[in-house]
């Protein structure tokens, strides 16, 4: 297999890179943890690595060092369509390098015969109770399959360490062919009759998904393409990045490290925003009964926060300009319809809201991320998932399909590279207190 040997061809150097970097740096400082980090969510202490994305927080995401316009320019494309194969980017983010179209498509074969789920996951989702949330349910899925584990088999009859990566690529390769499946049962088992579609062996993963999910505009598989595209990775310190990562690190496999970062995925503060948006945009429109006036918005902007909540899709711990993703979905629903009422009111809500938020004077970034329009673009296209509290869950699973790329590409190469299981330091308050005194007392 063409990824696992390229894989396997990079490793030697790498290994050595890392071993003459931690030799020779061992006791190199890369920053001071202050208090305030130490209570406030660790922000920007510089304690993980990855070289498969990096956020800057005034340019955003790069993925093995390419934008985002650069990729969607750059990575193969199927023909007919203008975004790109998202085998492609599985490519990228593992071994390093834009692949040609057919080094994409070896990708996109292996998905295929690794696509079909088994019937006891599917059985396992039927008995879950009508109101499961499809994030659990996801998560759920996911669980289940750990009985597939090649890892966890081959761990159990002995293995080399340095082979650890190579069941784990198998692991990788096999989950993320099933997820777009899986995401389409889980929406067939809420919205629709229940059944799972047969995919369709001349389509590529993401096609596949959007024949799975039954919209027949021809402009969604490649929204498809665009948002697993985008939302695949984010570094390594967002919460279902590094949820994934510390659970690998007890050597637990890819299906226990996954589930675990998607139960992260499924929080209000992270991938379960971009529902939170979808709600607070409806629930705008539905109490003007039409796209409000800025003035209009402006007041529900101050009422949401006078409340005392978030304005959800706003702001972010790392970035501090308009993220990237949000720009990308912004001009695809300019491309194809602009004059959809609900994206129209998420473009004004960027006008309105970063205003509200500098006014407010809290939020360190003012400006729109991923989940401000996704869920805008998904509506556009009928994937409608209103359950009776408004909540749109099913668009955080679509979240964790794209996720689950960038977060399982992150535990193959923590393996190929041995990384250590993680285990920070703890404190107690009194022991700051006393950091504190020693500090003032100089
Ligand atoms: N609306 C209102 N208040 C906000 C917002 C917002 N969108 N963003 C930050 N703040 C507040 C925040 O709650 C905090 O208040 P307090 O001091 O009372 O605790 C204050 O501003 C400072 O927070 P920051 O340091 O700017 O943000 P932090 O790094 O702690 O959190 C988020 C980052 C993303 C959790 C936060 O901006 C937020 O809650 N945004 C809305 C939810 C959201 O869109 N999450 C999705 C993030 C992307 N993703 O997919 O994961
Ligand atoms: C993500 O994509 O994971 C979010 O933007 C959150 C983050 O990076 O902290």
């Amino acid at each position: 297999m063409i990824l696992k040997d390229k894989l396997a061809a990079q490793l030697p150097a790498w290994r050595e890179r890392v071993k003459k970097l931690v030799t020779e740096g061992k006791d190199a400082k890369v920053g001071e943890v202050n208090i305030g980090q130490v209570y406030g969510g660790m922000r920007d202490v510089k304690s993980l690595v990855t070289d498969i994305s990096y956020v800057d927080p005034n340019e955003g995401i790069r993925m093995r060092g390419f934008t985002i316009p650069e990729m969607l320019e750059k990575l193969p494309k199927p023909a007919g369509y203008e975004m790109p194969l998202v085998g492609g980017l599985y490519y990228l983010l593992l071994i390093g390098e834009i692949p040609t179209l057919e080094e994409a498509m070896e990708v996109e074969e292996e998905w295929k015969k690794r696509a079909a789920v088994p019937p006891y996951v599917l059985e396992v989702l039927k008995a879950m109770p009508a109101e499961a949330k499809p994030m659990t349910m996801f998560s759920q899925a996911i669980l289940a399959l750990q009985t597939e584990s090649d890892f966890a088999r081959k761990y159990d009859e002995g293995m080399r360490k340095d082979q650890y990566w190579e069941p784990m690529l198998e692991d990788s390769l096999n989950l993320t062919a099933k997820l777009p499946a899986i995401a389409a049962f889980i929406y067939s088992l809420k919205h629709k009759d229940g059944r799972l579609p047969a995919p369709d062996a001349r389509l590529d993963w993401a096609g596949n998904f959007s024949q799975m999910m039954g919209v027949s505009d021809k402009t969604y598989p490649d929204l498809a393409r665009l948002y697993f595209i985008i939302h695949a990775d984010h570094e390594s310190g967002n919460v279902s990045a590094h949820a994934t990562h510390l659970v690998a690190s007890a050597l637990s496999d890819v299906y226990y490290a996954c589930s675990a970062g998607m139960n992260g995925l499924a929080g209000p503060l992270h991938g379960r925003a971009n529902q939170e948006v979808l709600s607070w945009l409806l629930e705008v429109y539905e109490k003007y009964g039409r796209v409000p006036t800025k003035e209009e918005l402006r007041q529900f902007a101050w009422d949401t926060l006078g409340s005392g909540q978030v304005i959800p899709g706003y702001g972010h711990a790392v970035l501090r300009k308009t993220d990237p993703r949000y720009t990308a979905q912004f001009e695809f629903g300019k491309k194809y319809f602009p004059e959809d009422p609900i994206f129209k009111l998420a473009t004004l809500v960027y006008e309105v809201v970063p205003n509200v938020l500098m006014e407010q004077g809290k939020a360190k970034d003012p400006w729109p991320n991923v989940d401000a329009i996704s869920g805008s673009l998904q509506l556009h296209f009928g994937i409608q998932d209103s359950d009776e509290n408004g909540a749109y869950g099913f668009y955080t699973v679509l979240f964790g399909v794209s996720r689950a790329l960038g977060v399982s590409a992150n535990v193959v190469w923590g393996r190929a590279l041995g990384q250590p299981i993680e285990r920070p330091k703890s404190l107690t308050t009194k022991m700051l207190e006393e950091v504190v005194a020693k500090t003032k007392a100089g």
